[in-house]
């Protein structure tokens, strides 16, 4: 007989802090409430993967859909959009909500615009905007003052590259990313966060009209065209990718260079092989994935029928959360030493921080590039790079989903 209460049993609940005051620790009560973690998300219960194996095996799985439809608690009316973390899951009709033929409909152009070998042609344009910013940096940071490597430096450089992509008017950005701040916040106030979705909706909508009246060498563009004898993507549709790519293509890169120029700060001896040629870059940015990945937790998947999950179920219609900073660090997978960063570790280092299956990140190698771009520039030019406070000084935001960090006072020390 499977049980579905046994973890609950065993390892209580773990209730997810919207301050995210302790998140090591809260990874690790995760980990230690087993393989399937029942978690309160700001009130509402649902069930976190929380180990490699289950995540690799759980994402392929068909009978765990996105459709908000299928979400027990939803169809209640226990869940509404009065409840915070709504938007991370009715996000409107796009490649990241849908499922099945549906899905790779309209996952199709997206994923073909982003391949290594496609985007080969904006790496110049990647690399100028990184020496730019490390200009912005120096003259902020000159004369021995204190800089804010994620203001100047780290968030403005996704901004770009994701909106050149897609076609976004550069005088836009600062407005974008003020909104996507306030968005993931949790001390937004919920009806100003439904406010703030709903102007980038119409500022979404203005976009998509001006590219169909202009069609221009942008991914929105392609977007909108249909494919020769191919059904063209609706307007709803292309609005819903066309967020999803902006959302996706700043907030979470930004984590991976800070993420990954604060783990070699903070452990010298690899910062030094990695200058030192003995390691790669690469190694630095799949090790950082792994072990400080930016998605902490993916909401939501629901189950249309109960599945099995070790000697545990999640009941059909329940809400599944995949914890993919749990699963980076997860023993079974990657060793006892997990709680460890080491850039030295054996090659492939098998991490799942893009996910896995038919929604894997589709912007994985757009993401990989910038790293690998921003950060030997940016120690290039700043090889005495250090952190202005320290380490556990750093303060998170209160975002319950991303690994993000207020901000990150660094002295250039050129
Ligand atoms: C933010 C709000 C929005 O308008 C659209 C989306 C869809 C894509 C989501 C994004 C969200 C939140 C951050 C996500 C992203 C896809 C990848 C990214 C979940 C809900 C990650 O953090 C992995």
């Amino acid at each position: 007989m499977k049980c579905p209460h046994t973890a609950a049993q065993a390892g209580g609940t773990v209730v997810i802090d919207p301050m995210v005051r302790d998140l090591d620790g809260e990874t690790a009560r995760l980990r230690g409430a087993g393989p399937l973690a029942r978690i309160d998300l700001l009130g509402v219960p649902a069930l976190a993967v929380t180990r490699h194996a289950d995540a690799r095996r759980l994402l392929m799985d068909p009978r765990l859909v996105k459709d908000l439809g299928a979400w027990s608690r939803w169809r209640s009316g226990e869940v509404t959009h009065a409840w915070p973390l709504i938007g991370m899951i009715d996000a409107g009709r796009s490649m990241f909500t849908v499922d099945g033929d549906e899905h790779r409909r309209l996952r199709a152009k997206t994923s073909q615009a982003l391949t290594p070998r496609r985007l080969e042609a904006i790496r110049p344009a990647v690399e100028r905007f990184t020496a730019e910013l490390l200009d912005a940096l120096e003259e902020g940071g000159g004369d021995g003052a204190v800089v804010d490597l994620k203001a100047v430096f780290a968030q403005p450089l996704p901004m770009r590259v994701v909106g050149m992509l897609m076609g976004v008017d550069p005088a836009e950005n600062a407005m974008l990313t003020r909104q996507y701040k306030k968005f993931f916040s949790m001390l937004t106030p919920q009806d100003e966060r439904l406010a703030l979705l709903a102007d980038l909706d119409v500022f979404y909508a203005g976009l998509v009209r001006e590219k169909t009246a202009r069609p221009a060498d942008d991914l929105t563009s392609a977007l909108i065209l249909a494919d020769e004898g191919g059904e063209p993507l609706t307007e709803e549709e292309v609005i819903g990718n066309l967020k999803a790519m902006v959302a996706a293509g700043h907030e979470t890169t930004i984590g991976l260079i800070l993420n990954a120029v604060r783990a070699l700060l903070a452990h010298p001896g690899q910062l030094r092989k990695v200058l030192d040629g003995e390691v790669s870059w690469e190694a630095v940015i799949e090790e950082t994935l792994r072990w400080d990945t930016p998605t902490t937790h993916l909401l939501m998947r629901f189950a249309t029928e109960d599945i099995e999950v070790g000697d545990d179920v999640v009941p059909e219609g329940e809400g599944v959360v995949v914890s993919y900073r749990a699963v980076g660090r997860d023993t079974g997978q990657h060793g006892p030493d997990a709680d460890a960063f080491d850039v030295t570790r054996p090659a492939p280092v098998r991490h799942m921080a893009f996910g896995h299956g038919p929604h894997i990140c589709p912007g994985a190698a757009l993401s990989r590039l910038e790293a690998g771009i921003a950060l030997p520039a940016l120690f290039a030019r700043f090889p005495r790079l250090r952190l202005a406070v320290p380490d556990d000084g750093l303060r998170r935001l209160p975002v319950m989903t991303q690994n993000d960090l207020e901000a990150f006072p660094v002295l250039l020390d050129a």
